[in-house]
């Protein structure tokens, strides 16, 4: 037999207690076992990593049999299941997670504890897969873990980037990226899969030939380069189920047939050299957080993915022996974003290129199959590709785009007679200019259902960016509001409040948020208020302490944690936060005896290496940070601390310890957030605009619950449309114009009135996200936060309160969503089957 094809008489798996008990003198024997034999190193010579890799072994161990009997059973039962598309899958440490799934975590750490080993030390080991830049990839991860809580037959399909986002050094206040080379110690949690590779084209050119078959013209291409796209799955288990999905990632590599014409000519060298250019496909994730960048290398990227994916579910449909017209019944495939929005393309090319499908049936197909979401309103993220890039590189799917956009245009005439500007403005050609290929419509007519990812993005999206397609289609829009898991947010990253919630209200709640209502009775009760105060306190302490190692700053636990953790971009306003604490010190400065609550502004996040403005807003934080925290004056009443290299590790540590959550960018601008529900579920309260999901937020917690300030949408509309004029707030507003003035000045720079001089003028001069207009109603906002932390015990009813009034943003009530409105997909029970030992 040929090495991938499956052998018949499977040979039955031998399944030894070692490998599957869940005791702790099981664990701990099957620890050292995977030590010794897998790791091979002994006690002496092990190195942390070592152990780490042993305690996942151990674990990936235990989870295997869920795994295996997850894929027998959707296979053997042809089940409908979600493929989740997407560029970017932001996990996480996988350990401790799959750990709290699999219902051993206190066992683990039991075992590793009498082994005389560090338990926390050894979850602190694993290097976390950065494959995605923010709240999309991290979105994706978290809708993973939701479809397997759920039983949904589910797989993710994206990239193996070699290199994940860059690990962020702070060095002088500014910005240094560093390679993260997180498979440099090699990666327990993947199998490759080679035997089920693919083979990607690029390049060249198309030509017709008549189908003897058929007798029909068709068409071939011809590409100048052929890519292969390897599988590495890794599993994702749901929580206290049998379920175990898969995470399917494509990883390039050379095409061996297609080195032959070198080989035979001799030129062996360059042959094997030209591997590498393969190999750059998925060398590193691109760190642009919604700023679109129309680079080949990315296409590349984008098509490779989708392509591997799309035969992948072919091959699957094939080997189960369903025909490919039931495609569509068999796979719903959810686009994340634009970035892999060419599916409608290249499902359309598998299907009639390569299974002989006539177009209608194709496009038909194709439709149904589909779904997209949005996840942006800034239009320097709408994917634009230029016509030359992208027919230099995908010839073939260009001609589809065009014969679709042909299509669509006559269906618009037909609808519109005469509204030339319609057609102009709906074409999925761009003609302006350059002419470019639109991502996003390309996506909205190959879909049949679109959606936003809050209540206001939806409707602006209807109202605004897609308005001629909501027009068209009304039907396929709908809004599916973000949510976030609370197994890894609040189950694992915060085990003392998980436990006293447990304590009073049963477990209930990990799998049903919306149980966390009950713990509305228990707000009364002074006794349980004072457990969540001290647990918030102990969790500070631990930040604190944190801190203290990272930055060498002391900041007190009992001052008010204020903290803004996302990306660096304007319009997420860090810099609005900046003018606060600056205010905060002008007020001291003027009177070094004015009464301030103390405060410790904690910030985080990475900038996109090539966004100029964004690295100046780090750097004003750390210069703020310096001059504030070393000032005599402020007697300690605040901090400033930027915390660097804000990763999904990380940030497990800083939603527990905040007592506010900064959401201030400007409304119409964020399209959900996901890091506002992290916090407060938590106990963070929000400050906010009503923007995103913070408007959901706070009908969720009440009005009485949020400290709202900002423009809303349509005042900013307004405003803008009026003539907006930064100049008019500075001049009027005294204590504004000394915050901007001290930066201008060098307040913040040893004197020198240039280094912020861009960000200043930029304020001053363009303002786009309108930090002056809602500087002062943030200012008062954030007095009255200092006014309700005074009254701890108020405060503490508040916590409780937003945690308790946060079921609605469980991803898994997303997902419910998406799976009645959308996907159709409904749950496949797992029943765990043994593989016994031949012969036994
Ligand atoms: I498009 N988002 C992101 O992180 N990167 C992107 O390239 C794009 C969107 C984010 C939005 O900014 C958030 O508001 C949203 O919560 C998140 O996607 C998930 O929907």
């Amino acid at each position: 037999t040929a090495p991938n094809q499956p052998i018949e008489c499977v040979p039955t798996i031998v399944v030894e207690d070692d490998r599957t008990g869940l005791s702790v003198e099981t664990l701990k024997r099957a620890f050292q076992d995977n030590l010794f034999y897998i790791q091979g190193k002994f006690a002496k010579i092990a190195t942390q990593n070592d152990y780490y890799m042993a305690l996942a072994y151990t674990v990936r161990d235990r989870l295997l049999r869920r795994w295996l009997t997850t894929a027998e059973t959707y296979t053997h039962q042809g089940v409908r299941t979600v493929a989740y598309l997407s560029a970017e899958f932001l996990m996480g440490p996988h350990l401790g997670n799959n750990l709290i799934s699999l219902g051993i975590y206190d066992e683990a750490k039991q075992a590793i504890g009498e082994l005389g080993l560090d338990f926390d030390a050894l979850l602190e080991q694993e290097e976390e897969p950065g494959l995605g830049n923010g709240g999309l990839g991290r979105l994706a991860a978290c809708y993973l873990d939701s479809m397997a809580t759920l039983d949904i037959p589910s797989i993710g399909y994206g990239i193996r980037y070699e290199f994940g986002i860059f690990d962020q050094d702070i060095r002088d206040g500014w910005q240094f990226e560093i390679t993260d080379k997180w498979l440099r110690y090699g990666n327990p949690w993947e199998i490759a899969r080679p035997e089920w590779s693919v083979e990607v084209k690029l390049g060249g050119h198309t030509e017709t030939y008549m189908d003897e078959m058929t007798s029909r013209q068709r068409v071939r291409w011809v590409p100048a380069e052929v890519v292969m796209g390897i599988p590495y799955d890794t599993p994702i288990l749901g929580y206290k189920t049998n379920t175990a999905t898969t995470l399917r990632l494509w990883s390039a590599a050379a095409a061996e047939s297609f080195d032959f014409a070198a080989f035979n000519s001799g030129d062996y060298f360059r042959a094997v050299l030209q591997k590498t250019v393969s190999e750059t496909l998925t060398k590193v994730l691109y760190p642009n957080d919604e700023s679109f960048q129309g680079k080949k290398l990315r296409l590349g990227q984008q098509i490779f993915f989708v392509s591997c994916s799309l035969q992948d579910m072919i091959l699957i449909l094939t080997r189960q022996g369903i025909p490919l017209d039931q495609f569509h019944e068999k796979f719903a495939i959810q686009l994340n974003d634009t970035h892999p929005a060419i599916a409608v393309a290249e499902l359309m090319r598998l299907l009639m290129d390569e299974h002989a499908f006539e177009w209608d049936a194709a496009w038909s197909i194709t439709q149904k199959t589909l779904a997209y979401t949005n996840h942006t309103l800034l239009p320097e993220a709408l994917e634009r590709w230029g016509l030359g890039l992208f027919g230099t590189l995908l010839p073939r799917h260009l001609e589809i785009i065009y014969e679709i956009n042909s299509r669509f245009l006559e269906e618009i005439r037909l609808k519109f007679p005469g509204d030339n500007d319609r057609l102009n403005r709906m074409s999925l050609i761009d003609e302006a200019g350059e002419r470019h290929v639109r991502m996003a419509h390309l996506a909205c007519v190959g879909s049949h259902a679109i959606n936003g990812v809050a209540a206001l993005h939806s409707e602006l999206l209807k109202q605004d960016v897609l308005r001629d397609f909501y027009e068209l289609y009304p039907e396929k829009f709908s809004n599916k509001t973000n949510g976030v898991t609370p197994r890894r947010f609040m189950v694992l990253s915060n085990p003392r409040l998980t436990k006293l919630i447990t304590s009073k209200i049963g477990d209930g709640w990990i799998k049903h948020l919306d149980d966390l209502r009950k713990l509305e009775a228990f707000v009364e009760d002074a006794d349980f208020r004072q457990q969540w105060r001290q647990i918030k306190f102990d969790i500070k302490q631990d930040l604190a302490d944190y801190i203290k190692q990272a930055n060498g700053i002391d900041v007190d636990p009992a001052s008010l944690f204020d903290i803004q953790a996302k990306r660096i971009h304007e319009y997420k306003r860090q810099h609005l936060d900046v003018l606060h604490i600056i205010t905060l010190y002008n007020r001291i400065k003027a009177n070094p005896d004015v009464d301030i609550t103390p405060r410790t502004f904690i910030f985080g996040g990475k900038a996109a290496p090539g966004y100029y403005m964004a690295k100046l807003i780090i750097k004003l934080v750390n210069s703020v940070a310096d001059v504030v925290n070393n000032d005599p004056d402020v007697r300690d009443r605040i901090k400033v601390v930027f915390l660097k290299d804000y990763n999904v590790k990380f940030a497990q540590r800083v939603y527990p310890a905040a007592d506010l959550s900064e959401q201030i960018s400007l409304a119409g601008k964020e399209a959900s957030g996901t890091g506002n529900m992290k916090f407060s579920m938590n106990g963070s309260l929000t400050i906010g605009t009503l923007d995103g999901a913070n408007v959901e937020i706070r009908e969720e917690v009440g009005a009485e619950n949020f400290f709202l300030f900002g423009l809303t949408t349509p005042e900013v509309y307004a405003l803008k449309a009026q003539g907006y004029n930064p100049w008019q707030y500075y001049n009027s507003n005294p204590e504004l114009k000394a915050a901007i003035d001290r930066i201008a000045s060098g307040g913040f720079s040893n004197g020198d009135t240039n280094l912020f001089n861009a960000l200043v003028s930029t304020l001053l001069y363009k303002d786009d996200y309108l930090l002056l207009a809602d500087y002062q109603s943030y200012v008062d906002c954030q007095d009255g936060v200092s006014r309700a932390y005074r009254d701890q015990d108020h405060w503490t009813r508040l916590s409780i309160l937003n945690s308790a009034r946060m079921g609605k943003f469980s991803s898994d009530r997303s997902i419910r969503e998406y799976c009645k409105d959308i996907w159709h997909v409904k749950p496949v029970a797992i029943e765990l089957k043994e593989y016994v030992q031949a012969g036994a």
